[in-house]
């Protein structure tokens, strides 16, 4: 479905004073500066130096400089009039080893960069953790070894100590099915971990780690607005046949419910993903309770749209996605379906929960490739992109969901984990080579359409 300018501007009403347009990124993504100031190694820093792992051999190591750039991109997220910007902390610069000693130089870089965010207006959302886990605890087992439990609890309590009188807004996991689905499981992202024996106890102690963290915000930080974020995908059967509608349901729960449900106390879905019961052998008594705490939000993260099909050959899921190429149907440069509805379907289900009060999207973007033409970039796809997209999220508003807020992924080009730097996903270009910036024309189109937001606002009060 495409939105016309009229109902798109009819939408548009729907957001008030308090609804939170942003724009996303993480420190991984952008940092650079991987070793210095004290900073430790993170799991990605090791995995990009391995033989094929990142696409081109490309690595985090530089990025798009934001250590030494943040002022630059901050400026030009303030000539974008946007209010917003989510980015992450790297564990391992706070904390080199994961525990112990603090880098003072990593904790006043981010003291002034969230500084300089709030004197331009800026408000800083800050996701805890966003994959970068420190090597040095990785050596120890990662996320497969319990005591990361502790650990982390340790690295949230510091955080919300040293930066809390300025950070409101935090979400404790990024994406935690992609972290231990891709790292622990299929091995394509740090730390290159596969098979069961590592992803269940990985998904455990992250599940626990996602309710820890909120404990943890909450009780120390008596004002803040404490999420976490989860990748959501809406999820379609390939054909009506009964055994390919029972994998679809299957895929559904393991990417769409498998961190939500035990977060919201309704337990793992083992009725709908039977191998999962082996995770029993990781749980010790009273974890249960240890996985539910309320978020004040949910962060939703959509790109896409998956369709799924019966797979005899698939081990423990049986089933296996048909990949939107196969399908022939239009696609990001991540071969990604364009699929607007899927963010409308999964925002109805995320607000169908009971105990859900209040959701942002954390996250939604597309890459193209952008082509300069007399120094601008003309990205009309990535604006029509985000046209339906974000259409689709304020429908679901006008029905009701209780959507709060919109994030763009991302504010600039950036490291996109195993693909390296080909997807371009920016509002704003960055040349590699030069650390030159561009604003694109979907920037000047976010910008337009904030600006016509506050005025609605205006109109409502
Ligand atoms: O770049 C990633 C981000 O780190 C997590 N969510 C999806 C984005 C695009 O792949």
């Amino acid at each position: 479905m495409n939105f016309g300018d009229k109902e798109f501007n009819d939408l548009l009403k729907t957001t008030d004073a308090n609804f939170n347009w942003g724009v996303s990124s993480s420190a991984l993504q952008t940092e650079g500066s991987y070793n210095s100031e004290g900073k430790g190694l993170s799991i990605w820093d090791v995995f990009s130096k391995q033989k094929k792992k990142i696409n081109n051999g490309h690595h985090p190591y530089v990025a798009t400089d934001f250590y030494n750039n943040y002022k630059t991109d901050i400026d030009l997220i303030a000539e974008l009039k946007i209010p917003n910007f989510r980015t992450s902390i790297s564990w391992p610069r706070i904390f080199p080893a994961g525990n112990g000693k603090i880098n003072q130089e990593g904790v006043d870089f981010y003291n002034r960069m969230f500084d300089y965010c709030l004197a331009k207006n800026i408000t800083p959302w800050i996701t805890l953790y966003h994959w970068d886990l420190p090597y040095k605890l990785e050596q120890n087992g990662g996320w497969k070894n319990r005591e990361i439990v502790n650990h982390f609890i340790d690295y949230v309590a510091m955080c919300a100590d040293l930066f809390g009188d300025r950070i409101k807004n935090w979400m404790v996991l990024n994406e935690p099915i992609v972290f231990t689905g891709a790292g622990y499981f299929l091995g394509v992202h740090a730390p290159g971990k596969k098979g069961l024996k590592n992803f269940l106890p990985a998904l455990h102690h992250a599940a626990i780690c996602q309710a820890q963290g909120i404990r943890v915000l909450k009780s120390q930080l008596k004002n803040s607005n404490v999420g976490t974020t989860f990748s959501f995908s809406h999820i379609e059967s390939y054909s009506q046949k009964e055994k390919d509608i029972k994998a679809a349901l299957k895929a559904d729960a393991l990417v769409n419910k498998l961190f939500i449900e035990p977060l919201l106390g309704q337990g793992y879905p083992f009725k709908e993903i039977p191998f999962l019961q082996s995770i029993e052998n990781y749980m010790i008594a009273g974890d249960e309770k240890l996985l539910h705490e309320v978020p004040d939000f949910v962060g939703v993260q959509n790109y896409t749209k998956e369709v799924v099909k019966h797979s005899f050959f698939t081990p423990y899921l049986n089933a296996k996605i048909i990949p939107a190429t196969k399908r022939k149907v239009p696609t990001t440069t991540m071969q990604w379906e364009i699929f607007p509805e899927s963010i409308y379907r999964i925002l109805k289900k995320v607000a169908d929960y009971k105990l859900v009060k209040s959701i942002v999207v954390t996250e939604n973007g597309a890459s193209f490739a952008d082509e300069i033409v007399n120094g601008k970039i003309n990205d009309h796809q990535r604006i029509h992109f985000l046209k339906n997209y974000l259409s689709m999220c304020l429908k679901a508003k006008s029905e009701g969901v209780p959507l709060d807020g919109y994030f763009v992924w991302s504010a600039t080009d950036n490291f996109e984990w195993a693909e390296g730097y080909y997807p371009k996903f920016g509002l704003i270009h960055v040349d590699f080579e030069t650390q030159k910036r561009i604003i694109k024309e979907s920037g000047f189109w976010y910008k337009n359409l904030i600006t016509q937001s506050a005025k609605n606002k205006h109109e409502i009060l």
